[in-house]
């Protein structure tokens, strides 16, 4: 009986967020806003590769930097010139649609062409919430094991973009960066699988193509609709 009831709930508080997420969408594109929403394990390199991003493309990028307390990664990004606003998730280990939908708010969306979203470091409580995004990028990086993919099925089936970051630090941990790689392309064959030094300056180019090819192909099927 209690498993049926928490089923309910959860399912309520799924639909409710979907609902959310739906109309956070509607109301970035309302705005020409292409939203890409980056997760990941922590400390793996999301804040680093948004960063390289904003300092390496022409375009006009927001920023919605998730963090459980403080403003710890949204201060990182202000010094960059980029829009930001941090949102708080307290106790909870995923950024959910009605706190983006808060962030909008707070941001010039006018001003901006793209819209980053960092979710909180995690490979499990993001999955199932959707924030209204066009685009879902997941980073790992070799110094969380080179099992983290192949445990973490459902984040990297989600995910539109593959990116297994630190390859420099591969052979200090004693990762296969290979074996990240064909354990990812295996889980979502569909979807390309990048591998970075961001300390180094490698991939971040074919990162940022991979970007723009996903939104030029995401804008030609709206045409076609
Ligand atoms: N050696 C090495 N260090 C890196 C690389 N990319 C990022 N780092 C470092 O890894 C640390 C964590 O990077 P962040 O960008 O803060 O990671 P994050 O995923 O945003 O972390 P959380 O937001 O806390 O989950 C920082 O000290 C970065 O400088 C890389 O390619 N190689
Ligand atoms: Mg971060």
């Amino acid at each position: 009986m209690h498993k049926v009831a928490d089923v309910e709930v959860a399912k309520n508080i799924m639909d409710a967020n979907a609902k959310l997420a739906h109309k956070n969408l509607h109301h970035l594109e309302d705005h020409d806003i292409f939203c890409i929403d980056f997760v990941g394990a922590i400390g793996s390199g999301k804040t680093a590769l948004i960063e390289d991003i904003i300092d390496n493309v022409d375009e006009k990028i927001g920023v919605l930097a998730g963090d459980i307390i403080s403003d710890f990664d949204a201060d990182r990004i202000k010094s960059h010139n980029a829009p930001v606003v941090g949102l708080n998730t307290g106790t909870e280990c995923h950024l959910d649609a009605h706190l983006v939908s808060h962030g909008l708010g707070d941001l010039p969306l006018d001003d901006i062409d793209y819209l980053f979203i960092e979710n909180v470091g995690n490979l499990i409580c993001p999955v199932d919430f959707e924030l209204g995004s066009h685009m879902r990028i997941v980073v790992v990086s070799v110094t969380e094991g080179d099992d983290t993919v192949e445990k973490h099925p459902y984040i990297f089936q989600g995910s539109d973009l593959i990116i297994i970051n630190k390859i420099d630090l591969a052979d200090a941990v004693g990762a296969s960066v290979d074996k990240m790689v064909a354990d990812a392309k295996k889980l979502n064959p569909d979807v390309k699988v990048i591998t970075t030094s961001l300390k180094e300056g490698i991939g971040l180019d074919e990162v940022i193509k991979a970007i723009e090819e996903h939104k030029a192909h995401i804008e030609h099927h709206h045409h076609h609709d």
